[in-house]
């Protein structure tokens, strides 16, 4: 029995970098993946977790959302689509439509589902796969991100998460029928992944990384989320981040973006990375550490301007300039060195060097709340401390607030957390 899989994860919809909405790129994304997977005759569709940026996501991201899944049902009206909530999900608005989208054979889990008595919802856990001629080829477990109250009373988180993925398999054990592939899905941080700065939420450092062996080796193809650049987890093939489509943040600019394939035969997986086009560059200028002012200038006035044939999305760039001494006129020099280039500016920082490892930014087009939670606590920190860092105990106890006051159902018309203001 065959079966081919697209896992994507990490959209992250409604993202912004600085003041820049990302909405053009998704939408060029979301257009090449339906192309995708008409032309690769994909039978499952799994998305990994964090389909929005925020909680409470803009409309226009909602929108970018809900006429992905309706343009599926049109042009490919076999395909299964499996979506789990991830950590900057909210679980309940995730789920609100599940009914409704289950009935177009669009599978949904924000948050672990559980019966009235409490106990797992293996009717929503468990998804059966079926392939074109409508036999069930695989079962897919849809584990959406886990929050420590998920796991009740386990000893510990990790103990928690692997009591439920076992609990996820011993039940799809019984269910499953000799030839049928085990899939499983997460959101989660796995043991020796590689982290960018945009995974919020390592949560109490990376004591709660979990190990690879969570998943069986009978589990076939594992689709995760949460990490954004793609990546096999213990040098297992099968078990693999998709990454994000695009680069959310200036450290991503280089990664490859991709979707996977994967072709399902009874229990054996072929793996194959499909690589994204990029709709939209990010630059750093310059791509080597911060130069002085008038070598900055130079390189911006080389950049090429717009011609007829470029892609209509401009490269964001992000200018970094040393300084040995204020320099009042510094964003009016590097606006004039831009004008009729083919760049749009998205920030300018200045590192005095004097002043020691602490680079000043300088934040033209943003406002204080684009700046990290963390990096103002460190500020804040070292205006107290001169030229110390902040113990990592205290990072990580400061992220594990963040994190909890982000989660936090926000109340009826608030936005949940800053970045929606
Ligand atoms: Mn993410």
């Amino acid at each position: 029995m065959k079966l081919r899989l697209l896992h994507t994860s990490d959209w992250h919809l409604g993202a912004t970098l600085g003041v820049i909405a990302r909405d053009a790129e998704h939408r060029r994304f979301l257009d090449w993946l339906l192309d995708a997977l008409e032309r690769e005759r994909v039978d499952a569709l799994l998305i990994a977790g964090d389909i929005f940026d925020a909680a409470n996501p803009p409309a226009t991201a909602q929108r970018l959302y809900y006429e992905f899944l309706a343009q599926c049902r049109a042009r490919l009206p076999r395909l299964k689509v499996v979506v789990i909530g991830g950590n900057h999900d909210s679980a309940g608005r995730l789920d609100a439509p599940a009914g409704l989208l289950g009935a177009l054979n669009i599978h949904v889990v924000g948050g672990v589902p559980r019966r009235d008595d409490k106990s797992l919802d293996f009717d929503r856990l468990l998804i059966p796969l079926t392939d074109a001629a409508g036999d069930i080829a695989a079962w897919c477990v849809a584990m959406p991100f886990i929050r420590p109250f998920d796991i009740g009373a386990a000893a510990d988180f990790i103990a928690g998460v692997r009591a439920l993925y076992g609990a996820c398999f011993d039940a799809t054990r019984c269910r499953r029928q000799a030839g049928q592939a085990l899939v499983a899905m997460g959101h989660a941080f796995m043991l020796g992944g590689a982290v960018s700065d945009t995974e919020r939420a390592i949560q109490r450092g990376n004591l709660d990384a979990l190990p690879a062996d969570v998943f069986p080796d009978d589990v076939a193809y594992v689709a995760l989320g949460h990490l954004h650049r793609a990546q096999t987890v213990a040098g297992r093939e099968r078990i693999r981040y998709s990454g994000s489509p695009l680069p959310l943040s200036m450290t991503e600019r280089r990664y490859e973006s991709q979707v996977v394939l994967v072709d399902l035969d009874g229990e054996r997986a072929e793996v194959r990375p499909l690589p994204i086009p990029r709709a939209r560059d990010l630059q750093r200028i310059p791509e080597s550490d911060a130069l002085p002012l008038e070598e900055v200038l130079e390189a911006l006035r080389r950049l090429p301007q717009p011609t007829d044939q470029d892609s209509p999305l401009p490269p964001l760039v992000e200018v970094h300039v040393r300084l040995d001494r204020p320099e009042p006129t510094l964003k009016a020099k590097i606006d004039k060195a831009l004008e009729g280039k083919r760049a749009e500016l998205i920030a300018i920082r200045a590192a005095y060097p004097q002043r020691g490892d602490a680079p000043l930014a300088v934040v033209p087009v943003q406002n204080a709340l684009d700046i990290p939670p963390s990096d103002i606590f460190r500020r804040c920190y070292q205006a107290q401390y001169p030229g110390k860092l902040p113990p990592t105990e205290l990072c990580d106890a400061f992220n594990a607030l963040v994190e909890q006051v982000q989660q936090q159902v926000p109340p009826e018309g608030l936005p949940s957390s800053v970045e929606e203001q």
